[in-house]
């Protein structure tokens, strides 16, 4: 073994955290303007071990969604005095979507088409009052499972499974809505992008498994580099890894590619196992596309590789 922690791979501990998430009571909050309303549900969801929320309005209730963002569940009464449970379902649906948020409606109205209606707004089921505890206990529990079955379904189709950073196609989804705020700010972002040097040759000398091991430690250290909320990072092919940064000045990306050019470049004993990088780093230009940054980094990238190796092109 080369790297003495190298089974503490970013992949085991962003899977570990996806565990976790799934095993925290889910919060949900309860909306009804009469506190009795509310009282029988919450009861009913305490024995769950739930985590919840409490609103007597709709405003209240977009409140605590907004200042909430892990609540998983919304239950509205129907009938309430401001805005009534259906009008609040499509307010919430215009910004949380179904596969993020699942909303059930509940009303003791004798109208026979409210669930139709509540189903149509975005509500993801809907009963009418009086329930039976067991069958609302049952549906709930089953609108949170459905997420968690999306949130694993979303982490094996967004996630690189070697290394547990975003794979190519969820790096260009998160690219998307920075470079068009790009756009509306004026601002300029910066595109880098990683190759490993003479990686092959790590694969010839010392076999896959060593290779997939650098891959790994790369990774990590792009991780502790990059993730900062200014920057998104994926690995985008065999030993090729791309970071976008955005609200962060030109200055700070070249120091931040140069503290992780050092870092990859210290992270083994050279006379057993020389591992370095070549980053090229291009300005997404506001109002331009990406594809013109990416092509622009990859020509500084290959002026790196030109130059030696183990260096960061601007
Ligand atoms: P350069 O400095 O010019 O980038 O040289 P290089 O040897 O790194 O470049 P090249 O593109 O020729 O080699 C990349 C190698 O990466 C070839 C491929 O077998 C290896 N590779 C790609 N994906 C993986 C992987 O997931 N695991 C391992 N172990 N090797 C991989
Ligand atoms: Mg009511
Ligand atoms: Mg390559
Ligand atoms: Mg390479």
């Amino acid at each position: 073994y080369f790297y003495k922690d190298a089974d503490d791979t970013i992949a085991q501990v962003v899977r570990t955290v996806a565990r976790f998430v799934d095993t925290l009571p889910p919060p949900v909050l309860i909306v009804d303007d009469m506190a009795s309303g509310r009282s029988v549900l919450a009861d009913l969801l305490r024995r769950q071990n739930y985590r919840i929320f409490e609103a007597a309005s709709g405003v209240d209730a977009l409140r605590i969604l907004a200042e909430n963002d892990d609540i998983e569940l919304v239950i509205t009464d129907h009938h309430m005095a401001d805005m009534d449970g259906h009008e609040l379902t499509q307010r919430i649906r215009a910004r949380h979507p179904a596969d993020r948020l699942r909303i059930i409606g509940i009303s003791g109205s004798s109208d026979p088409f409210l669930s139709a209606s509540f189903l149509k707004a975005g509500a993801s089921d809907f009963v009418y009052r009086p329930f039976i505890a067991e069958e609302v206990r049952y549906r709930i529990e089953s609108n949170i499972e459905t997420l968690a079955q999306i949130r694993h379904l979303r982490f094996l189709a967004e996630r690189d499974p070697l290394t547990g950073l975003y794979n190519r196609r969820a790096f260009f989804e998160r690219a998307h809505p920075i470079v068009v705020e790009l756009g509306t700010t004026g601002d300029e972002g910066y595109i880098a992008i990683l190759d490993i040097d003479h990686f092959k040759a790590v694969n010839d000398r010392y076999g896959h498994d060593v290779g997939d091991q650098v891959i790994k430690r790369v990774a990590a250290a792009i991780r502790d580099c990059c993730d900062h909320g200014d920057a998104v990072s994926a690995r985008f092919g065999g030993e090729e890894f791309i970071i976008i940064f955005s609200r962060i000045d030109s200055a700070a990306v070249q120091a931040r590619c140069e503290a992780l050019r050092e870092a990859i470049a210290a992270s083994t004993d050279r006379s057993v196992l020389s591992v370095t990088a070549s980053l090229g780093v291009a300005a997404i230009h506001p109002g331009e596309g990406l594809d013109n940054a990416l092509n622009a980094a990859d020509q500084l990238l290959y002026m790196a590789k030109g130059g030696g190796r183990n260096r960061v092109t601007y």
